[in-house]
């Protein structure tokens, strides 16, 4: 990360967020008001925590605790935008901008990609709230990047990833438009304050995220100006949740479709202390699926010393083909999530944001 160390100024409390595990000189910034002003960038392509990623999103919304500024998607095929906008309209947000990768993003294939059936079987049960078939047909990601940061107060915006950073890297690389005559790394500069993202392994390995655009992740790594927390994914594979919103009713409630299509029965699942204790992945238990993105919406929107924890240290890519390596060290330029919370207590918590039922029925 190319900053300096004055730039990691950690605000306490604001919100009753007093992070006790965070040293006052931590690159970390807490909350300093509320609601937090988000702009959200998923994948939506072969996991569907992103789902219930935007369900979290969208209760901790309705709760005050966060704006929606702009919801993005960083797959280039198919129903991915549609259901992003499918998911703002049913909780209410039909005006969000939705943006989606132009070019060659990572993708999912023709429209039959298997990853993509249960986005186009959801657009086709609520076919009255999207706008854009495809990610073609949507506006382009890094133009609303830049049109929503340039219309807010300097150093107020969250930046939540829970998917690829191809989306990330063109806002960096982006030029002085229309909306800002600041290149895409002082607009980030000016307006970001945290960038929350979903990704790598720690303390190695080679993550979906960041395997699968490896050259963005790389580059926006190592180029981006703000502080920055990972939810990495030995984090939040632990974290297991979804089975109370599959087992609601089917009465046109898109997040509970997702779920219950999506997720096996739980007899036929190993409890999660079966699995957690071997460290083996596993992607569904019988207490549900794990909540790598839900974890990371959460700790942007509520900051450390909520359910979590950080831990200073230095993020590094190794290679050309994702992998990665995380050095703990108490200067290092990046924080990653740590355990404050039972990993149990938080998937209760996401199992209770994720069955907010929808205030405003007139758009189903
Ligand atoms: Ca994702």
């Amino acid at each position: 990360m190319a900053t300096g160390k004055a730039l990691y100024i950690v605000v306490l409390v604001c919100v009753g967020l007093i992070v006790p595990a965070v040293a006052v000189d931590a690159p970390i910034v807490v909350p300093t008001a509320v609601p937090v002003k988000i702009i959200f960038d998923t994948d939506m392509i072969g996991d569907y925590d992103d789902v219930g990623a935007m369900a979290v999103l969208h209760a901790l919304a309705d709760r005050g605790e966060c704006e929606i500024l702009a919801t993005v998607s960083s797959t280039h095929s198919n129903a991915s935008a549609g259901t992003v906008e499918l998911l703002n309209a049913w909780y209410g947000r039909p005006d969000i901008p939705v943006g989606a990768v132009k070019g060659a993003g990572v993708g999912g294939g023709s429209e039959k990609h298997r990853s993509h059936i249960k986005y186009e079987r959801l657009l086709a049960k609520y076919p009255k709230l999207w706008r854009h078939r495809n990610a073609n047909d949507a506006p382009d990601a890094t133009d609303v990047y830049r049109r929503v940061l340039a219309a807010q107060p300097d150093g107020s915006v969250t930046i939540c990833t829970v998917g690829f950073l191809t989306n990330l890297r063109r806002l960096l690389q982006s030029k002085p438009d229309c909306h800002s005559p600041l290149d895409g790394r002082a607009l980030v500069k000016r307006k970001v304050k945290v960038w929350y993202a979903m990704g790598w392994k720690i303390p190695k390995g080679r993550e979906c995220n960041i395997m699968n655009d490896p050259a963005s992740a790389r580059y926006v790594l190592e180029n981006w100006p703000t502080p920055i927390v990972i939810d990495d994914f030995n984090y939040s594979q632990y974290i297991y949740a979804g089975r109370k919103v599959a087992a609601l009713p089917d009465n046109g409630n898109p997040v509970r479709d997702i779920f219950a299509w999506c997720m096996p029965p739980a007899e036929k699942c190993p409890a999660a202390d079966e699995i957690i204790p071997t460290g083996r992945f596993k992607d569904n238990v019988k207490e549900g699926h794990n909540c790598f993105d839900q974890s990371c919406v959460l700790a942007a929107v509520r900051g450390p010393g909520s359910f979590f924890d950080v831990e200073r240290g230095r993020m590094e890519m190794l290679g050309d083909k994702g992998d990665n390596v995380w050095t703990p060290d108490p200067n290092g330029p990046h924080a990653r999530m740590v355990d404050k919370w039972p990993r149990m207590r938080v998937a209760a918590l996401i199992d209770d944001l994720m069955v907010k039922q929808c205030a405003d029925s007139a758009n189903k």
